[in-house]
Formats: structure tokens, C-alpha cells, sequence
């Protein structure tokens, strides 16, 4: 086990740690993950085919004027957003590109991992124009790495991660201990998240949201995965109330045809405007264009759900295979606001398949998704 209490000596009231970071009283001697992630701004486009591509029909009358044209005061699917991306380095002038196996992340941020007994650091920089953090969930994290503004009584020094302002920087460190791993009825990894804290409802709302998965010590392979698990797949459902976006009044100058015409009204919900900007995605892509769900008949594949900050209650259904969550075995789960969920699927079913949100307004609204099993590989002789 990397993940022990290491012996300290005390002299008067400093407390001295041999060969090992010190957090708190508990020693993490494994490894250091550290990541380069800037919050960026970007144009995200929702469908950027602008067509229904998981039914292959036209859109509903209803559906595309409320969702996905653009109109004198309509955005479309695309909007100015904030998102977390990953750099080589501490200079952030090169993205690093996601791997193909992760490119279905979407508008997610770069996926964080790390085993028990390890420590991520995250060193990050705030490129967009308001102030921002990155606050992680189940990690271990002093004050000063929380990403979040409270009235906490700690001095100045702990306040730096609350709210980097733009063009700031900040080193968050995560410790990764037991209770951040797997618990007796988990599978070998646990899913987390990070996400902006500052303004949490705008932040999150922008776009400021990641994944985040810890294996139990010793369960990774050297690829990166769980021991035992072929592929794994991590899906946001994601409804973003782009009205409460920091960017709502720049995209309604960019992409509506008569921003004059917009009624901005406090409840937008009930407004027709209002609801054409609750975008209804799956990490961020909505009918359809998610893309690289893709499996082969009898592999071991790890899904990893979550959700968002909103009033949110999602029903995941996989069609054509089954998944067991918790030691039970279904086709549709929930998932409540910022839930994160692990479900491990066999699938038996070679086909194109619907993975969608079984809510009424969330499906007519585009969270929709296929995702493809491959037949079992046949060896010619
Ligand atoms: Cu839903």
C-alpha cells in the first residue's frame, strides 16, 4: 500500500516530514500527477450539423425553432463559452491533444487521474475575462486548494485558490487518500469531478466542468485504465442554462439576427427565448453529436455518468444492452444534480444504438446519443 501514515518527528511545534510531501498529518509517498489547465474561451457549436442525428429526420417545427435556428432572437447552437483545456506545459502556449479515445469528452475538461496513495497537482491559469477556480470532489484538499470563496476564517495566504482572477495562476494539490478510492461495494475506480467554484451557478454554466477517476492502489494499467476493463466512456448529462452563461449578453450580440428583439426576462425559463437557451446535451453535443461511443461485442466497458449544476434529474437509458451499477443489473438509471455514477457493461448486442435521456423535455430538447457495438472478432484461417 502507497498510502500510509509516515513516521514524523516533532520538534517544538514543527512538524518534520522525511521524504515525502507533507499534507496535513498524512503522508501520500506515490505518485505526483501534475496538469497544465487553463480556462479558455471558446465558440462551442451544441450540433454543429444542425441536423437530427440519431433519427435521421427532419427536426420538428417546435424543436428547431426553439433549439436549433438561429433567428432575429434566437442564438442557434453555437455561444461563446469558457472551457478547461489541457497544455503541455507551464508556458500554456500548446494545447495538448486529447487522444482519440477521449475526444468524446466534448466540452468537458481534460480527464484527471490518479490511483490511491498518489497526489495530483493542478497548476491553473484563468485566461477568460471574469475570476474563476477549479474545485475538486472527493480529493483530499487543504484551504488554500478548495477553489472555493467562504467565510472560513483563513488568513489571506488560503484565499489565493478562490478566485483567480483573469490572467492569474494558481496551483491546486489534491492528495488522493483511501476514501478518495474505492469503497467495498465500488468497482477499482470511482468517478469524480472538478468544476468552477467562484460564481458557482455562472461558473459551471459557462462551461467550467471536468471529469476526474481514482483507481484503488495497484488496479491501473499501464495504459491508464482500471485492471480488467477494456474501454472506458465518461458522459455529462448536461443540461447548461446558457442564460446565466457570463457570455449570455455577448452571444445574444454575436448570434441572434435582431438582438433588439430579445426578451430578456428575469424567470427565462417561461419565456420562449428563455427556454431556447436550456441546451439539453451529453457532454455538451445534443442529437446526436456525440461521437466514438464505440465497443466490441464482449469487451469490459466502464461507463461513467454524471450531471450538472442545474434543477436536474436525468434518466440514462442504454438501448440493446444491459449494465450493472451497484451490484444490480439495468438499462436506465438516474442521475440527480452533480451526480457521479459507475456502471460496467458486457455488451452481447453487436449494433447502432440509442443512449438518451429518458426525460420528456430533455429528450425532445436533443439529449440524445448512439453508440455502436462492433461484432466479436472472427480469425480467418
Ligand atoms: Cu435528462
Amino acid at each position: 500500500m502507497k498510502n500510509r501514515i509516515q513516521l514524523a518527528a516533532v520538534v517544538g511545534s514543527v512538524v518534520i516530514f522525511v521524504g515525502c510531501q507533507a499534507v496535513g498529518a498524512i503522508q501520500f509517498d506515490g505518485t505526483t500527477h501534475r496538469y497544465y489547465i487553463a480556462a479558455d474561451e471558446v465558440v462551442w457549436d451544441y450540433a454543429p450539423t444542425r441536423q437530427d442525428l440519431t433519427t435521421g429526420e427532419e427536426f420538428d417545427p417546435f424543436v428547431a425553432e426553439t433549439w436549433v435556428n438561429p433567428g432575429p432572437d434566437r442564438i442557434g447552437t453555437k455561444y461563446k463559452k469558457a472551457l478547461y483545456r489541457e497544455y503541455t506545459d507551464e508556458t500554456f502556449t500548446t494545447l495538448k491533444l486529447r487522444a482519440p479515445e477521449w475526444e468524446h469528452l466534448g466540452f468537458l475538461g481534460p480527464l484527471i487521474r490518479a490511483e490511491v496513495g498518489d497526489t495530483i497537482e493542478v497548476v491553473f491559469k484563468n485566461n477568460v475575462s471574469f475570476p474563476a477556480s477549479m474545485h475538486p470532489h472527493g480529493v483530499f484538499y487543504n484551504k488554500d486548494s478548495e477553489g472555493a470563496p467562504t467565510k472560513d476564517d483563513t488568513p489571506g495566504s488560503d484565499k489565493a485558490d478562490d478566485a483567480v482572477p483573469p490572467g492569474g495562476t494558481h496551483t491546486y494539490v489534491w492528495p488522493v487518500p483511501e476514501r478518495a478510492g474505492p469503497a467495498e461495494n465500488d468497482q477499482n475506480s470511482v468517478f469524480w469531478m472538478y468544476h468552477s467554484h467562484t460564481n458557482e451557478d455562472k461558473d459551471v454554466n459557462s462551461g467550467l466542468m471536468g471529469p476526474m477517476i481514482v483507481t484503488a492502489d495497484g488496479a491501473t494499467q499501464p495504459n491508464g485504465r482500471p485492471d480488467g476493463v477494456d474501454r472506458e466512456f465518461i458522459v455529462s448529462f448536461h443540461e447548461v442554462d446558457e442564460n446565466v452563461s457570463w457570455y449570455q449578453e455577448d452571444n445574444i450580440q454575436a448570434y441572434t439576427m435582431d438582438p433588439a428583439s430579445v426578451d430578456r426576462e428575469e424567470i427565462q425559463f417561461f419565456t420562449p427565448f428563455g427556454l431556447s437557451n436550456f441546451r439539453q446535451s451529453m457532454n455538451g453535443l445534443s442529437f446526436g453529436h456525440l461521437k466514438g461511443l464505440e465497443m466490441r461485442q464482449g469487451e469490459r466497458v466502464r461507463w461513467y455518468l454524471m450531471a450538472s449544476t442545474n434543477f436536474e434529474v436525468h434518466a440514462p437509458h442504454w438501448h440493446g444492452n444491459t449494465v450493472v451499477m451497484n451490484g444490480m443489473r439495468t438499462d436506465v438509471t438516474d442521475l440527480q444534480t452533480m451526480a457521479m455514477q459507475v456502471a460496467t457493461m458486457v455488451p452481447d448486442n453487436p449494433g447502432t444504438w440509442l443512449f438518451h435521456c429518458h426525460v420528456r423535455d430533455h429528450l425532445i430538447g436533443g439529449m440524445t446519443s448512439l453508440y455502436t457495438v462492433l461484432p466479436v472478432e472472427v480469425s480467418s484461417r
